[in-house]
């Protein structure tokens, strides 16, 4: 049975979609905001989403932004539902990854004509887009790892620490550097410490959820934006990382003994700062503080 996600602020429009569709044979689930469609599209893995663009806080532009960038769901087709008939904004949604629009008012025809449609074009879509994308890539991703680039994450960021303020949420943010890399290329050359950033970058964003923000915004620094954690929770998370990757990441040497890919971490919660900036001060002297206490250490 294909499962369709309907994300909308509007509880109305959700009732409407949920019960309209399931006449129409289709499996739906429902989510009122942005990021708890996110959350939904890990659990519940939907064959199509219906997305609202207008929606408070993280709007559908950013909701696709998000799931265009993930390894995982990329290709996930998406028809935005829009009540902004302006060509601009219809251009838009396309442009930013859309594999259709639905404008509101819609006939539940049009609308189920419209999911059928896309379903069955998906991989076709996927080529046509696909130049599309690549020039998404070169402007929010980082080309070595895949995860966001510094600009992007700043962005992103902003926008979920705006979020957890408003809604006085936890949140937590860490920063994480790969100890004496400088080291690893001399020892072990450029090429080989390109490779450790990229098995860095991967089983990072494995440890990590759909809606973490993750992004590499240095030579061998990431960071790392957790909605709705605590820094305990963040702790954990590090934690099971840092050991995972001394157990799976090791570059051995000539004389046959083997060198550990270490990392040192800082993570600090939600306080009374104003902006994001203070807060990844806070976690870079923590980070400071762990690379001060002999590195391979995660501190909160
Ligand atoms: P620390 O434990 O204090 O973090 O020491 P470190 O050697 O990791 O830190 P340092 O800042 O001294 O050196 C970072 C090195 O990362 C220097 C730079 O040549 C290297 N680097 C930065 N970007 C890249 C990259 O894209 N690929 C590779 N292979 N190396 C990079
Ligand atoms: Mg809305
Ligand atoms: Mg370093
Ligand atoms: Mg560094």
């Amino acid at each position: 049975m294909t499962k369709i996600l309907a994300i909308d602020d509007t509880p109305y429009n959700l009732d409407i979609l949920k019960n309209g569709l399931e006449d129409e044979g289709f499996d739906m689930v429902t989510a009122q905001s942005g990021r708890e469609g996110l959350m939904l599209i890990d659990q519940e893995r939907p064959d199509l989403v219906l997305l609202d663009i207008g929606m408070p806080e993280m709007d559908g532009h950013q909701v696709l932004q998000q799931i265009r960038l993930s390894d995982e769901y990329g290709d996930l087709p998406v028809i935005i539902l829009t009540a902004n008939t302006e060509d601009s904004n219809l251009a838009r949604c396309l442009e930013s990854g859309a594999n259709d629009y639905v404008t509101k008012p819609f006939s539940f025809t049009a609308l189920v004509a419209r999911v059928n449609n896309v379903l069955r074009t998906q991989k076709d879509a996927i080529k046509l887009t696909r130049e599309a994308e690549k020039l998404r890539d070169l402007a929010y991703r980082d080309e070595m790892t895949g995860l966001l680039n510094r600009r992007a994450f700043f962005e992103r960021a902003n926008a979920e620490f705006e979020i957890a303020k408003s809604a006085r949420e936890p949140l937590s943010v860490a920063i994480l550097d790969i100890d004496h890399f400088k080291q690893i290329n001399d020892t072990y050359g450029h090429p080989k410490g390109d490779d450790v950033l990229r098995a860095f970058g991967k089983l990072l964003k494995s440890s990590l959820r759909l809606h973490d923000v993750v992004g590499r915004i240095g030579g061998e620094e990431f960071a790392v934006l957790l909605p709705n954690s605590k820094p305990m929770d963040a702790y954990n998370i590090f934690e099971r990382l840092r050991t995972r990757l001394i157990k799976e990441h090791l570059l051995s040497n000539e004389d046959g003994t083997i060198r550990p890919v270490t990392v040192s971490s800082g993570i600090v919660g939600m306080t009374d700062q104003k902006e994001l900036d203070g807060l990844m001060i806070l976690a870079d002297m923590a980070l400071y503080r762990a690379k001060n206490q002999g590195r391979n250490r995660t501190i909160v």
